[in-house]
């Protein structure tokens, strides 16, 4: 991973900037218009923790006698690996702007807004509790009946309504002019999932040496590398719809019965093949972790089983739900309506929708091929496999989902739905590879 070259701040930071702490983050707060009615007492009355575990910002939690919200700031360079590596402000900016606009197509699905600061890099926002992180839950085993449907609506709604489908040109246009400023936070994706798993880099870490085989393997796979290739071109150039842009299952919060998506500050407009690959990525990647977790093999048996039918119901219900967005709501200027109104205009334009969700979803079983091989050969990997303290027993796991990823991205003009996408899932999870 090149190092980023410019820490250019176009809406946030400036000379009061300063990291918070729970120490000064009262005060500030006590600022905010509406946060001390929120939390209610006296700043002296307010209990505050620091819960930030992802690789970028700090995160607190803020209790009141009255309430509790959440502070997400920005660092100024990437937390996870230090201040070697700085990293623009105003990511919290389009993690605010993307917030706005997920919310104004699906406010059921993200947490209320409160404030922007953008002096200090910081979001106040909604304290989702009892919500707990998905990947978390998925690790304890939980099941969510909800989830697949809450995930597909996130996604059908928001990329609909934003591409040219849903959105007319001057909206559209205006919205991929805001977004495209995210630079340095695209880049840390082309060069994390679509570069870096592909070659020797100083950030790369897999676990060694059960899996220095298959590194040395993928980085002279010459197939393998065009065809990431070709998908970070997809990433690079295809402004098809604003993205979240990093949707994985530490991007949701959930309950039994409620789901948030949270953390948009990856958001761009870009193909929409890769939210979805996200999120399906993200449940193979559980699946296959399973194996190396403790527990009753029935039970894991009948978990594993949940994952995939998961997956598939992702799937499935984005499908149907885009679909219908598309036949009742098509808005934008793509596919003008009075050119299809006699009965071969409509059935031509039927069959386009028909196939433009076939090459969508080819496009999002190379995105999620693409997201389950840079999460074990490059530098951000996943709970769900690290907690796998045995790094025999994580790397059965690995090599499998190293396989279907590579397949994935691979072949994914083969797989004509999810069916063959979760046969090999199956099949791979019965061996023992090499
Ligand atoms: C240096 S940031 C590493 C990863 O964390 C984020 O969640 C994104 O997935 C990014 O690629
Ligand atoms: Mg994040």
């Amino acid at each position: 991973m090149a190092m980023a070259s410019t820490t250019s701040n176009r809406h946030t930071g400036g000379p009061g900037y300063t990291p918070l702490t729970p120490a000064t983050l009262p005060a500030w707060l006590a600022k905010t218009a509406g946060a001390a009615a929120r939390l209610g007492g006296e700043p002296r009355d307010w209990r505050v923790r620091e819960v930030g575990d992802g690789n970028l910002n700090l995160v607190f939690i803020v209790e009141g006698p009255g309430g509790g919200l959440v502070v997400k700031q920005a660092l100024p360079y990437v937390r996870l690996v230090g201040e070697s590596w700085p990293l623009p402000l105003d990511r919290s900016w389009y993690e605010y702007r993307a917030l706005v606009t997920h919310g104004r197509f699906v406010p059921e699905l993200v947490p209320a807004l409160y404030h922007f600061d953008a002096e200090q890099a910081a979001v106040v926002m909604e304290w989702l509790s009892p919500h707990i992180i998905l990947r978390k839950g998925l690790i304890q085993g939980r099941r969510y009946p909800m989830v697949a449907e809450h995930l597909a609506a996130f996604m059908a709604r928001n990329l609909f309504f934003t591409s040219d489908l849903g959105m007319k040109a001057a909206e559209k246009r205006a919205l991929q002019g805001e977004f495209s400023h995210n630079i340095e936070l695209c880049r840390i994706t082309e060069e994390l999932i679509f570069t870096d798993p592909y070659r020797i880099a100083e950030l790369n870490r897999w676990t060694s040496p059960q899996l220095d085989d298959v590194a040395t393997a993928f980085r002279a796979d010459a197939p393998l590398k065009v065809a990431i290739q070709e998908l970070k071109w997809g990433f690079l150039s295809r402004g098809q719809a604003l993205l979240h842009g990093d949707l994985h299952t530490g991007s949701v919060m959930v309950t039994e019965a409620d789901t948030r998506v949270i953390d948009p500050e990856f958001a761009f407009v870009g193909p929409m093949g890769f939210d979805v690959g996200a999120v399906l990525a993200n449940f193979f990647l559980a699946y296959f972790a399973k194996a190396g977790h403790p527990g009753d093999e029935d039970e894991r048996a009948a978990y594993e089983a949940w994952l995939l039918q998961t997956a598939d119901a992702v799937w499935t219900s984005f499908e149907r739900r885009f679909l219908a967005l598309w036949r009742a709501h098509a808005q934008g200027d793509a596919f003008t309506g009075e050119l299809f109104l006699d009965a071969a205009g409509s059935a031509a334009l039927e069959a386009k929708r028909q196939a433009t969700m076939r090459e969508l979803f080819t496009d999002s079983v190379g995105y999620a091929g693409a997201k389950m091989v840079r999460r074990i050969l490059g530098l951000a990997h996943v709970e769900d496999l690290e907690c796998i303290a045995d790094p025999d027993v994580r790397a059965v796991s690995e090599r499998r989902a190293l396989a279907m990823g590579r397949s994935l991205i691979v072949e994914r003009q083969r797989f004509d739905g999810m069916a063959p996408v979760l046969d090999l899932a199956r099949n791979l999870r019965q061996q023992v590879l090499p």
